[in-house]
């Protein structure tokens, strides 16, 4: 569609209008770079962007990615101004309060058109990967009849200059993603001032020496803006387009300036803006005509759908597409049942993070859209099965990625694979590495993604590596995350239950933290207990005085300990407990009956006891308040006071 360019001007200009009355009615907000990327975002949502926003949800949409999530008024204003169903002009009108969808930063459940949640600096254009990674791997398997499409960054100077983005833009480099496709706000300003205060990096070299290829434009020039797309999306590479830009461009007094990055214009500047801009109408109004052009842009995709919707109705694999797309999993899990059945059977003695392995290898046979990896450690995480072939740059066919070290990228990348849909993914690390994914893991959780962390050697339990390999804060750090499963299974038949309830969670996020040494089988029968969080794994023979809650690891060890309070007549029950946040959700009766008032309650976890307060009330945490050490492993339990022994001694002490 061509536009007469004389149009684009106003265009641009709704978007400054929206964005400077929006933060100044929410007295909050950056104005600053809508107003400075209005330009570039008109000619990439009227010549290049492929979106339809009367099927907001089309999965041969390309995807638009704000990584500047500061600046969510520019994509408040395109999804309004193009004509999605919301934002309504209320809704901007209400920018920034409660309940309202345009949030202080984009949030993908709160508006469709809106991919993914960005504000944490660095992670939209390292979701951005991921979404390109899930395009070529789905291309791959159902051709360009089905799968076609590009995805579109916005990045600011601070997205360039965390450091995600080293890992980011070094993963799609080597993956040749020329899907992707970054338009760089080169406005030369951040928060503090001037970018020289801090940065004298040459961008396009750093881009060019990842393997991307890199274009520059005047980020307020139409026709140069045109050509630099055009040259973006025409090469065979990751594109990093520079454009260069004035912040806040259009208010006179305080463009180029770092001041009108995140406050509000005020009532001076924004009346010398529209004198500056030609702007007559008055807050939240649109003038017809300019409104007219951007609904007539948001029509223009109603072509491009409908020949794909024909596409897909002829298309032989069209219900494997959509089922996969909708993240419904395969109603039958036929290898995975006959391995469950298997191991109840032989009762396997094997580290979890092995027992995982095993569940992987069959359940990859039978969820073809799981996509795993690790941050180079394959042979300890056991993440790589032998469906999962691996995934690169000549075969994006393969379902497993070898994502270097790069634990943040990772996850990041995880993220945009779910949220481009089609594709389960699951990556491992170690769990004390966690930290370095953090918040791509709580980015997970908010964004209510199925994403799988593989988190092993989760405990002093690796041993010689020593403490600056021992998680010890970590589990119950996890836990703290809202909307996070933590699975912490005790052996191999609930780890491969905790597997199952991952892929079962549609909409949350799942860590497995799993073991690098043997742990004996503790059950054999079928029903997925893991599935209430917590049960009882054995009663108390003797009149019950007291209750062990253990995890992983420690789940055998309360046996053992149980096993020498019955010995000298006291009662004792084991509950294991390999996820919290699914005991928290059962019923007050449930609950009350695995932690009765009238026992003594202990908690077993080669972790931080801070948390199991919370069940044990003022009984006992037996754990580890402080950093491990290198040794073997049995040497440190023992040590550091997980024998049954001492744990009964402390029990007795305090009955
Ligand atoms: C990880 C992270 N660190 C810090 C911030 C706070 N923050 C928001 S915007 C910003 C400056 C970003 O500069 P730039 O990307 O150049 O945006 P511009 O000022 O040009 O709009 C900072 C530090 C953040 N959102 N995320
Ligand atoms: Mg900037």
């Amino acid at each position: 569609m061509t536009l007469d360019p004389s149009r684009l001007g106003p265009m641009a200009n709704a978007i400054r209008a929206l964005s400077m009355d929006a933060v100044q009615a929410a007295n909050s907000g950056h104005p600053g770079m809508p107003m400075g990327m209005a330009d570039v975002a008109t000619v990439l949502f009227s010549q290049f962007l492929k979106f339809d926003p009367a099927a907001p949800h089309w999965p041969d949409r390309d995807r638009f990615v704000l990584s500047a999530g500061h600046g969510s008024m520019l994509i408040y204003s395109l999804l309004h101004l193009t004509g999605y169903a919301r934002p309504t002009m209320d809704d901007i009108r209400n920018f920034r309060q409660l309940h309202s969808v345009c949030a202080g930063h984009p949030e993908n459940f709160e508006l469709a058109g809106i991919e993914c949640t960005t504000g944490p600096l660095g992670q939209g254009l390292a979701m951005a990967v991921g979404m390109a990674m899930a395009e070529r791997h789905l291309n791959a398997g159902f051709g360009d009849s089905l799968v076609d499409h590009n995805i579109w960054v916005v990045a600011g100077d601070g997205c360039l200059m965390e450091g995600i983005n080293h890992e980011a833009i070094g993963l799609a480099g080597h993956l040749k993603l020329g899907r992707l496709n970054v338009l760089w706000d080169d406005n030369r300003i951040t928060i503090d001032g001037d970018t020289d205060l801090s940065t004298s990096e040459d961008i396009p070299a750093r881009y060019r020496a990842t393997g991307w290829h890199v274009a520059e434009c005047d980020g307020h020039d139409f026709a140069d803006i045109a050509r630099a797309l055009s040259e973006a999306a025409a090469d065979p590479r990751p594109s990093l387009v520079a454009c260069r830009t004035i912040i806040g461009k259009g208010a006179p007094n305080k463009q180029g300036g770092h001041n009108v990055h995140g406050a509000p214009l005020g009532a001076d500047e924004i009346a010398a803006a529209r004198e500056y801009l030609g702007w007559t109408s008055a807050p939240f109004e649109v003038p017809a005509d300019i409104l007219s052009d951007w609904r007539s842009l948001g029509a223009k995709g109603a072509s491009a759908r409908a020949e794909w919707e024909a596409r897909f109705a002829g298309n032989a694999n069209a219900r494997e597409f959509s089922r996969r797309m909708a993240g419904v999993l395969p109603q039958q899990l036929p290898a995975f049942d006959a391995y469950l059945s298997a191991i109840a059977e032989s009762q396997p003695k094997v580290a979890t993070r092995k027992a995982s392995e095993s569940a992987l290898e069959a359940l990859t046979v039978d969820i073809q859209e799981m996509v795993g990896g690790s941050a180079d450690l394959t042979g300890s995480n056991n993440t790589k099965t032998k469906a999962t072939t691996p995934f690169g740059a000549d075969t994006y066919g393969g379902r497993y990625v070898y994502y270097g070290i790069r634990e943040f990228g990772m996850a990041a990348a995880m993220n945009g694979m779910a949220l481009h849909g089609g594709v389960i993914p699951y990556g491992g690390t170690f769990l004390v590495f966690s930290d370095y994914c953090r918040n791509a893991i709580r980015m997970s959780a908010i964004q209510k993604q199925r994403v799988i962390y593989v988190l092993t050697h989760d405990s002093i339990g690796l041993g010689e590596d020593g403490p600056t390999h021992q998680p010890v804060e970590h589990v119950m750090s996890l836990r703290a995350i809202p909307d996070l499963l933590v699975f912490r299974p005790a052996d191999a038949l609930e780890t491969a239950e905790c597997w199952a309830l991952s892929l079962k969670e549609a909409k949350r996020p799942s860590v497995l933290a799993l073991t690098r040494q043997n742990l004996p089988a503790l059950r054999s029968d079928l029903e997925n207990k893991s599935a209430r969080g917590a049960y009882r794994l054995k009663a108390a023979d003797a009149p019950r005085k007291v209750v062990l809650l253990a995890t992983g690891s420690e789940v055998a060890l309360a046996i053992d300990t149980a096993m020498v309070l019955e010995a000298q007549g006291i009662g004792a029950d084991v509950v294991s407990m390999p996820c919290w946040e699914l005991f928290d959700e059962q019923d007050a009766a449930y609950r009350a009956d695995l932690l009765p008032a009238d026992a003594l309650k202990v908690s077993v976890e080669a972790g931080i006891t801070l948390g199991w307060q919370k069940y044990v009330g003022d009984g006992l945490t037996i754990g580890l308040d402080r950093f491990g050490a290198s040794a073997p492993a049995e040497q440190l339990f023992e040590y550091f006071g997980f024998t049954a022994d001492a744990i009964v001694k402390k029990i007795t002490a305090k009955l």
